[in-house]
């Protein structure tokens, strides 16, 4: 999933394609660099951003995602609004990304059953405005999955069942870098829910605090080959697709991931009992499990 946010303020590439004719340059740019969703987004949601409103979101969204679309991109929509969800879709969006599961619009869980698409749904406990003031839990991994559970349910109750769903442990969003690692580390147990799981390390602060010198983060531009081996690793781990920023390497790096597998998989022999392939994927437009 190849990153393109159409905002003034998003922390590592804000600004650069809030233009549409550079969003949509940059869309078609990740999509030949081999990405298999190009994932469209109008709000930040880096600690403390402000919230665009709904018409300003829609404005910078809509016609990024038509533009890509008719150019045969698959897109995904990062939004936590039904209406831009809807307009999105309509707009020819494959897949609603929403990064607060949604929580942050009670309308959202019953917009994507009637749209019809798949839907990732992340783990979120508040706005980026205090989502750093809720990182309080008992043991991060049991928690984080335990209310993505919840939400599958919520999700379950408006029609909106679990074979459309994605989940992702929401890195960077209510968790400190401690509990960030954790749930990288952990991930079979978010892949015990049964559905297929992405992952969203690039560029962030966890990793800006690993490589920091002196006291000073690595600034988010320099840190992609770390992004690159977190996201190898979460693809290892069994991630179904990874959110990066730099495609064309990471593009590379899961196909070795993927050939691997493979190897492994025919030289390994049989675990009675095993069920092969227990994580049924959505029927992604385009998208190839990763
Ligand atoms: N992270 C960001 C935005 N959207 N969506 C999903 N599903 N998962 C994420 O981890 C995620 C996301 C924030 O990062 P950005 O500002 O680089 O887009």
């Amino acid at each position: 999933m190849g990153i393109l946010n159409v905002t003034p303020d998003s922390f590592s590439d804000g600004g650069l394609y809030a233009d549409p004719a550079a969003g949509i340059a940059r869309g078609l740019a990740l999509h030949q660099s081999g990405a298999d969703l190009v994932d469209v987004g109008g709000e930040s949601t880096r600690p403390g951003a402000r919230r665009p409103s709904q018409d300003e979101e829609l404005a910078r969204v809509v016609p990024v995602v038509r533009a890509l679309a008719e150019q045969g991109v698959v897109v995904s929509v990062d939004t936590m609004r039904a209406e831009v969800a809807r307009r999105s879709v309509e707009a020819g969006a494959a897949v609603v990304n929403d990064v607060s599961g949604g929580l942050a619009d009670p309308a959202m869980l019953a917009t994507v059953a009637d749209l019809g698409v798949p839907y990732v749904l992340m783990h979120w406990r508040a706005h980026s405005v205090t989502m750093q003031q809720h990182t309080t839990y008992g043991d991060v991994v049991a928690d984080v999955t335990d209310e993505l559970s919840q939400r599958l349910e919520a999700a379950s109750a408006v029609g909106l069942e679990a074979d459309r769903i994605i989940l992702d442990p929401g890195i960077g969003f209510s968790k400190d870098t401690d509990q960030n690692w954790q749930l990288l580390a952990g991930l079979d147990a978010l892949r015990s829910l049964g559905r297929p799981v992405l992952v969203g390390v690039s560029r962030k602060r966890f990793l800006g605090e690993l490589l920091a010198a002196d006291g000073v983060l690595r600034p988010p531009r320099e840190r992609d080959d770390a992004s690159h081996a977190a996201a190898v690793l979460a693809a290892e781990a069994g991630a179904w697709c990874v959110r990066t920023h730099e495609v064309a390497a990471v593009a590379d790096a899961v196909a070795v991931v993927a050939r691997w597998q493979t190897a492994r998989a025919a030289s390994t022999p049989a675990t009675p009992g095993a069920t092969p392939g227990a994580t049924s994927t959505p029927a992604t437009p385009g998208g190839g499990a990763r």
